[in-house]
């Protein structure tokens, strides 16, 4: 996600990696409620959707309907099934402390859950969207690997000032990637499974385009985080995705993209693999300023 407002030092009570316990006992029943009101609308739309490995992490954990699960029972079941875990943390955390988590197959999920009287907004990554958006995923192999890859390479991205190029490429696969199957498109990324108006927009609206995966042309493309996608890209599976970012020594790449302009976020470039040329119909419906990163 964006670092929008990141404090720099821990506050009062967390831990030097920005920990904190989940504080499981303190839901309310009404916070437990819009877990399964959020559960209940995402549990309609996902079949036939999401990808199989979503499908399959949400019946792993059983991470069904029944309220904001305990971090703890949680853990016994992700670790036991690819090593990864769940920490709570506060909110957003500074993006060096967010990607030694990742490396250290660590997830940090907030603890706390979005308003009742505001489903469809949230401000920072609350625990419904680090936790049903994210955790199934991390119970696929090959993604589990992906994300601990991607922290590592976040470090390094750090030390060699490319942290916008691998922000990129995060919230294009991450928190927005769309999936081939044989069966068609399926939904892979956090942003969109947590959504229900994105879970579909991504899939059958006209507008936005969808295009093949290729890690330069994601690396150029700034991102809307303050509506939907103006443009999806596609990886062929998660092996690909897995295999082209850990066999690619970004750095060479990081220092060409200097020299290159980005690609303007409703533009189509001349290679890419277009499998919808959207019309862009929402994002010219609600022309206002783009907040983009
Ligand atoms: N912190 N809790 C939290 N969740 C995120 O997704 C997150 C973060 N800090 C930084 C960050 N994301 C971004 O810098 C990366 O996604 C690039
Ligand atoms: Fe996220």
């Amino acid at each position: 996600m964006v670092a929008l407002h990141v404090m720099a030092k821990p506050p009062p009570g967390a831990a030097p990696d920005w920990t904190i316990p989940q504080g499981f006992e303190s839901y309310t029943e009404a916070e437990h409620q819009t877990w399964i009101t959020l559960y209940d609308r995402q549990a309609a739309v996902l079949p036939g959707r999401a990808c199989d490995a979503f499908l399959r992490g949400l019946d792993a954990l059983d991470l069904h309907g029944r309220g904001i699960p305990d971090f703890t029972l949680l853990n016994e079941k992700l670790e036991a099934i690819t090593g990864w875990r769940v920490v709570a943390v506060p909110g957003l955390v500074p993006d060096d402390v967010f990607f030694e988590h990742l490396a250290d197959r660590r997830f940090p999920a907030g603890n706390f859950i979005r308003r009742a009287d505001e489903l469809d907004y949230i401000e920072e990554p609350d625990v419904f969207h680090d936790v049903f958006g994210h955790v199934p995923m991390l119970t696929d192999p090959v993604f589990a690997d992906y994300m601990q890859a991607y922290g590592k390479g976040g470090l390094r991205a750090l030390g060699l000032d490319a942290l916008q190029r691998l922000a990129r490429l995060y919230w294009y696969t991450v928190e927005f990637g769309l999936m081939g199957s044989a069966a068609g498109l399926r939904i892979y990324g956090a942003g969109i499974v947590s959504s229900r108006t994105e879970s579909i927009f991504a899939l059958e609206s006209e507008s936005p385009h969808r295009v093949g995966f290729d890690l330069e042309r994601v690396m150029r493309t700034p991102y809307r985080i303050d509506d939907f996608q103006q443009i999806y890209f596609v990886v062929p599976s998660l092996e690909e995705l897995l295999l082209t970012t850990t066999s690619t020594d970004f750095a060479p790449i990081y220092q060409r993209l200097a020299g290159l302009p980005d690609i303007a976020i409703a533009a189509l470039a001349p290679d890419d693999i277009v499998l919808s040329h959207g019309t862009q119909a929402y994002a010219l419906s609600r022309a206002k300023e783009h907040v983009t990163g």
